[in-house]
């Protein structure tokens, strides 16, 4: 099953790639930036994960060539509509109003449509849930309106990531408005399992390069996950509505070496003092989090009441 998908799948990616490249022109995929948007690009960020690239693949070779076919099938027949039946061309309409070869065809072309669409739309949400045993797990909390990692695993307390003031992403040369105060640092080619929650009002983490986006509800826990297969600087941003400055809290991932990252952990590990100065936003999360417990422990109503 899995290896006819692979031959129908290399044979269909050599066409629809080179239908794609002869229609963008080949030299838009090279001038794509790796982690970031680029401007002019016409088609998805590249992909650096096994998620992302499926998805490329899925958008590519199935979803893209069906949505055109079915977008230019349509103008040719309204077209042909408006050219030969129009009042002027055709004065007196034919009468017949049943045609039942046509009706039974426009029924099953359509769903067996659908089933190409969801056959490959299942196997890759599959892929999404089926997360590879993880070498590491991280938090993030979204916060109106910035984002706070933790690290459990290696005892790395949560520390906040901001968004990077333009004069200093101007000097470092980094993009504004993606780059962060504090990156989320992980290792590359390991499976990396990611635990979202919203501390005040829904956000979403998201990431393009890595196909990831996960919306972080608050009293809830969600997860997802990513391998990353090269490293580099990855970029990505809150996307879920959350506020005034939604659109200013960004999520800034470094994908590293295992040495790298060993050695950024034991980095954050010394730094433990200054991260503890962080009481400053742990105050706003701590009642919040023992107001439930607390309400629940005095009145069982209580909880249920706040609901609402
Ligand atoms: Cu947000």
């Amino acid at each position: 099953m899995q290896s006819r998908f692979q031959g129908i799948r290399a044979l269909a990616t050599g066409v629809a790639t080179g239908a794609l490249a002869a229609f963008w022109g080949a030299s838009a995929f090279a001038e794509d930036l790796i982690g970031q948007p680029t401007d002019g690009s016409m088609l998805m960020q590249p992909g650096v994960t096994p998620l992302k690239h499926q998805a490329i693949w899925f958008h590519d070779v199935i979803l893209f060539p069906i949505i055109t076919f079915i977008t230019l099938f349509v103008a040719v027949l309204l077209a042909i509509c408006i050219i030969r039946f129009n009042k002027r061309a055709n004065p007196v309409p034919a009468k017949w109003s049943h045609n039942t070869s046509i009706e039974i065809a426009w029924t099953l072309i359509p769903v067996m449509i659908l089933v190409v669409i969801a056959v490959f739309s299942f196997q890759l949400l599959f892929k999404y849930h089926d997360m590879p045993k993880p070498y590491m797990t991280v938090k993030a909390t979204g916060y109106q309106w910035y984002w706070g990692y933790e690290y459990p695993d290696q005892k790395i307390p949560e520390f906040i990531s901001n968004i990077l003031p333009e004069d200093k992403a101007k000097a470092a040369g980094v993009p504004y408005r993606l780059a962060a105060t504090e990156p989320l640092v992980v290792p590359v080619n390991q499976t990396v399992q990611v635990l979202t929650t919203g501390a005040d009002v829904i956000h979403a983490f998201a990431v393009p390069a890595f196909g990831v986006i996960m919306d972080a509800v608050p009293g809830k826990v969600n997860s997802t996950w990513f391998k990353v297969d090269r490293i580099g600087t990855y970029y990505g941003s809150c996307r879920e509505l959350c506020g005034t400055d939604h659109a200013f809290m960004p999520i800034e991932v470094k994908v590293v070496s295992q040495a790298d990252f060993d050695a950024w952990v034991a980095s954050k590990k010394h730094a433990a003092p200054p991260v503890a100065a962080a009481p400053a936003a742990a105050p706003a999360a701590t009642p919040a989090a023992a107001t439930p417990a607390a309400a629940s422990t005095t009145k069982p109503a209580a909880p249920a009441a706040a609901t609402h």
